[in-house]
């Protein structure tokens, strides 16, 4: 079947009904989007001669990634956050603002709230036998003066790549902390090594990873937030270098400045200046912010995330 029906006026009709636009009311820009939408829907359908069993398969997925909540784990596998990153990242330039530690996407695992402590916290509840890892650095502005007082927002997964609160077995901020930089801009986290995490086998996402002959995996990483009054805010992770995916994230999120080397210290006297009793693996991850008076690029971008807004 090749039939061409876009062009109609049958069609065009419909699709102005569709999107309200013979309507006063409702929102112009989402009309507008949402004409574009089906429109685009409409011409892949013609285009590809999509059968009815194709289109309503289509639509039952939809139905599925919303029922097991993997809409926003779909998002990165399609390499739409790392999308909007490439155009924030032109849009910075085209602005001028170029410099500090580059942003990389925020994922669909943030919990807000995290418990907060000066300099240093413990980001693990000691259930798992798993390596300590050590994660420090220092926040600096470009000048590569120290800045205090940032908050430095930290979550990761554990040892089985899974992140508490998503996983109920994990308990409450397990692997989430936030640190405020000392006088010399630096922060010390205690945690344990990450694993990488991998889709769901079974959900939506992976089911459509299957079909492009694509993996669900992501390298082991760590996410930040790093906030500090007159400073730009920044969202990004590091990922480990060495991991099998670190250059191969089917979330797109690696950059090659963002590849951090977790190295093992055997020396006792490191161990000591940790507290700690033995060997265990030391990552540095020094952040440089950019000044900003802009009140609005000093905070994350509003989006929904898990607690946001419920408490301190
Ligand atoms: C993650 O841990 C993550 O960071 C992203 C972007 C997607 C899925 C799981
Ligand atoms: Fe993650």
């Amino acid at each position: 079947m090749t039939v061409k029906t876009m062009h109609t006026p049958e069609v065009k009709e419909l699709l102005n009904k569709v999107a309200g636009l013979d309507q006063s009311g409702g929102n112009d820009r989402v009309k507008q989007i949402v004409h574009r939408l089906v429109h685009d829907i409409f011409q892949i359908v013609e285009d590809f001669d999509v059968t009815p069993e194709e289109f309503w398969s289509a639509v039952y997925y939809v139905s599925g990634l919303g029922q097991n909540g993997e809409a926003a784990l779909l998002a990165p596998g399609l390499g739409m956050d790392h999308y909007l990153d490439i155009r924030m990242d032109a849009e910075d330039a085209e602005a001028g603002r170029t410099g500090g530690t580059p942003r990389t996407i925020e994922g669909p695992l943030y919990v807000a709230g995290a418990p907060i402590s000066d300099g240093f916290a413990r980001m693990d509840d000691g259930s798992e036998d798993a390596e300590t890892l050590i994660i420090t650095g220092q926040v600096t502005d470009e000048r590569g003066q120290p800045i205090a007082d940032a908050v430095v927002d930290i979550w990761h997964a554990n040892t089985q790549g899974t992140y508490s609160y998503f996983d109920p077995s994990q308990s409450e901020y397990n692997l989430r902390r936030r640190i405020r930089t000392d006088a010399e801009g630096r922060y010390t986290a205690r945690s344990i090594v990450p694993s990488g995490y991998g889709c769901p086998p079974e959900g939506s996402t992976q089911q459509l990873l299957n079909l492009l002959g694509r993996h669900g995996q992501r390298p082991a990483h760590i996410h930040y937030f790093i906030s500090s009054p007159g400073h730009r805010h920044l969202t990004t992770q590091i990922n480990l270098a060495g991991d099998e995916y670190t250059f191969d994230d089917f979330a797109f999120a690696t950059r090659e400045e963002l590849v951090v080397e977790a190295n093992r210290i055997e020396d006792p006297s490191q161990a000591e200046q940790y507290g700690l009793n033995g060997p265990f693996t030391k990552l540095v991850f020094d952040v440089q912010l950019v000044a900003t008076d802009a009140a609005e690029l000093q905070e994350r971008h509003p989006r929904q995330r898990a607690l946001e807004g419920e408490s301190a």
